[in-house]
């Protein structure tokens, strides 16, 4: 059986990415790592250890110890906070996805999977629909840190014969841990706030299109690429994609299942990033080389994701 190493496992991702590895591949092959104490939900079925990803001989060790085949590297900082502190931005994400990328050469590891994100595209690329292979020149610290990871795994995919892969997150919406610090994470608050108060004030302003993603969908893909046939990918880096939408559509959605629902605008810094990224991708050349495709749209995640976090929290609607 596989053995995976997932860093960063607590965060949004990692958590549900954790379970459905551990449901998948059984739990005692997916060893959860990070710095915190973990949640419960990532020590009951499976394995969770202290990792610090700037560590390369502690990498280095973790990885021989528990005969680990593939790393998925989640731990990065996002937009919000590499906005906010640029220096953890690049020690984070590039040093230690550097240090990760040069353990799995190393080590000659099956596969390593690390995150890219919407982020790496800049006021520069096209917009709409924008392709997977086109002008990036991000303007955000964390797209910055993006980029690199992603031609820096290509270098060593092609250099050293390293299985990585990448995919470049949109936001991702999702009801079980919060998303840490980024511009998206407005599409997540969004439903806390609807069910606690019946109102929200976005710091994202109208008109502020975005790709996003339920999280169901996130895992699908996430699952679906690492287990991709190596020999169909003549890509590393890959688009993903499942809706568009702007603030007020989100709201509008809401308001369908709690009409008392009222939605306010503040834009704060996050704003100048957000008008830097799409406001759609084109994931066709997912779709061609590992058959990608999304099973929600902004109707069937708002009424999933209201259902779920109402019984979370405990308020009816
Ligand atoms: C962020 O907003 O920083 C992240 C992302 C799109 O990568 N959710």
């Amino acid at each position: 059986m596989t053995r995976f190493l997932v860093t960063g496992s607590y965060g949004q991702i990692g958590t549900e990415l954790v379970g459905a590895l551990r449901k998948k591949y059984g739990g005692k092959n997916v060893i959860a790592t990070g710095r915190k104490k973990p949640p419960e939900i990532l020590t009951k079925d499976g394995p969770y250890l202290h990792l610090d990803i700037l560590d390369p001989n502690q990498i280095h060790s973790m990885l021989v110890n528990n005969d680990i085949d593939i790393i998925i590297h989640n731990a990065s900082v996002l937009s919000g906070v590499g906005e906010k502190n640029p220096q953890l931005a690049y020690r984070t994400n590039v040093e230690g996805g550097y240090n990760i990328l040069e353990a799995a050469r190393v080590l000659k590891l099956d596969q390593v999977m690390i995150p890219s994100s919407i982020a790496a595209f800049g006021p520069s690329t096209p917009r709409e629909n924008t392709p997977n292979d086109v002008i990036m020149r991000p303007t955000s610290a964390y797209g910055v840190t993006k980029v690199f990871i992603e031609l820096w795994g290509e270098y060593y995919t092609k250099r050293f014969g390293v299985d990585f892969r990448s995919l470049r997150y949109p936001g991702i919406i999702s009801s079980e841990a919060l998303p840490g610090g980024g511009t998206t994470d407005y599409a997540v608050e969004i439903f806390y706030e609807a069910l606690k108060n019946k109102k929200y004030t976005s710091f994202l302003d109208k008109g502020t299109y975005l790709p996003m993603m339920y999280m169901p969908d996130c895992i699908k893909c996430t699952i679906d690429l690492i287990e991709a046939d190596e020999s169909k990918l003549k890509h590393r880096s890959f688009n993903i994609t499942a809706m568009s939408f702007a603030p007020e559509e989100i709201a509008a959605e809401i308001k369908k299942h709690i009409p008392e629902f009222e939605m306010s605008y503040e834009p704060d810094f996050r704003q100048a990033i957000a008008e830097t990224w799409p406001a759609s991708l084109d994931d066709s050349v997912a779709t061609e080389e590992w058959g990608w495709t999304p099973d929600y749209d902004l109707a069937a995640m708002t009424k999933d994701m209201l259902e779920k976090l109402s019984k979370k929290l405990g308020i009816k609607y």
